[in-house]
């Protein structure tokens, strides 16, 4: 078989979409005529009301990046104790529950799309649980109808970390509807960015004060700090970028559908590469293209394709592995046993490269050199 060569540069999982740099410096020039570079200048105005529309959601808030969004969050809604959730995810998650003092308490996975496997929720709950974080994984969406009644029986607090699901809806509805509060990434390997950035999305209203003293160092008046809270806002500089990006949404949308729709495609036919199937009644936002690989069937793991793959220049990312229950700065405090589908996905999955900017031949390429390796190993 005639050999593939690699890539003349190297392909990322990921790369930022930039609008044309003319488009931005058009209006970085409004901020250099009013001199408000931060601290809810016109832009940051803008953007939450717009992202409000985008996002169909009731009320919002902005945020310096999507973890500060989520550690305010927890904070906002004072939980206590324990807070189930998931180790398959960004350590993002599980930082932002053990820095407040919590005590995360990791439920196992569904095998089809890896979100936390709602049937082992109650099982985990005690007199101690206050709430349950949940993740929509590469931005599928979580059971959301049982994660909230399990929620409002038990009289716990949800908060989804939707750092991947910009722009997901679920028939025809935001997904930051859900819960008490949604967190979204807007960092720049996101679908959707401002360089850096989060959004809180929530029902109640009343929170909005609450998170903006918390984002403000608490500050409630010239004179009067009422909490004891952090520097978290989003500067004028992001704002300006987000802008501009919501422009170009629909069509980043629809190109990462298309090329998945080509990965799909092209890697049905190599035995031993799964990927998850698509649900109806859902509106994917195509973030992420993962696949498991199954060794006994591919002829080599994982790891092993992971490394071939750099060889052609083409560095795909093991998401989410380790999980964040087996990081080393948390070493001895998880029993990763009690999480065997997590722990199993984990070993097996691997991210390939999706941005808008990717070109089709690029994934035609990709797919023919994992079936090359597929046909080297058998
Ligand atoms: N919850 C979940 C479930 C999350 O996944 C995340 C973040 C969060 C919470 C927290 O949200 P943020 O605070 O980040 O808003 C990346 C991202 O930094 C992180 O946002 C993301 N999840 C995570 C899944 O991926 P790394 O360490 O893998 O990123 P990095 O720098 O290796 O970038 C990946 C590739 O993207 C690079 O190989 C090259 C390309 N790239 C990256 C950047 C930053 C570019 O081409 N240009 C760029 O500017 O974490």
């Amino acid at each position: 078989m005639k050999k593939i060569k690699a890539f003349s540069e190297p392909i990322h999982v990921s790369r930022p979409f930039l609008p044309p740099l003319s488009e931005y410096t058009y209006e970085l020039m409004k901020i250099w005529d009013v001199y408000h570079l931060t601290n809810v200048g016109a832009f940051h105005q803008k953007f939450e009301i717009e992202l409000k529309k985008y996002l169909d959601v009731s009320f919002n808030s902005l945020f310096v990046n999507g973890h500060l969004a989520l550690d305010i969050a927890i904070k906002a809604l004072n939980l206590t104790g324990e807070v189930i959730t998931t180790p398959f995810t960004f350590a993002s998650t599980t930082h932002a529950i053990h820095m407040n003092g919590l005590k995360p308490i990791f439920c196992d996975i569904n095998k089809n799309d890896y979100n936390i496997d709602v049937t082992k929720i109650e099982e985990l709950i005690t007199e101690q649980t206050s709430a349950i974080i949940p993740v929509h994984v590469f931005g599928r969406p979580c059971n959301v109808s049982t994660i909230d009644n399990i929620a409002s029986r038990y009289n716990l607090k949800v908060i989804y970390d939707a750092a991947h699901a910009f722009g997901v809806k679920i028939n025809q509805k935001g997904i930051g509807i859900f819960g008490d509060i949604s967190m979204f990434s807007l960092h720049a390997t996101k679908v959707f960015h401002s360089i850096e950035g989060g959004l809180l999305s929530y029902s109640d209203g009343d929170l909005k004060e609450r998170l903006t003293q918390y984002r403000n160092f608490g500050i409630a008046g010239p004179e009067t700090i009422k909490i004891a809270g952090l520097n978290a806002k989003m500067n004028e500089f992001q704002a300006a970028m987000g802008l501009l990006n919501l422009k170009y949404i629909e069509k980043g949308i629809e190109k990462r559908k298309a090329l998945t729709i080509l990965y799909r495609e092209k890697l049905m036919t190599i035995p031993g590469i799964r990927y998850v199937e698509e649900k109806s009644g859902i509106r994917y936002n195509y973030s992420y293209f993962s696949i498991e690989v199954d060794a006994s069937i591919y002829g080599i793991n994982r790891d092993d394709l992971y490394t071939q793959l750099i060889n052609y220049n083409v560095y795909t990312r093991k998401y989410f592995y380790p999980l964040t229950s087996e990081l080393e700065c948390y070493n001895g405090l998880f029993d990763v046993t009690l999480t065997p589908i997590a722990k199993n996905v984990s070993k097996n999955i691997l991210i390939l490269p999706l941005y808008s900017d990717l070109q089709f031949e690029d994934v035609e390429k990709i797919c023919e050199i994992i079936k090359s390796i597929y046909l080297d190993n058998i």
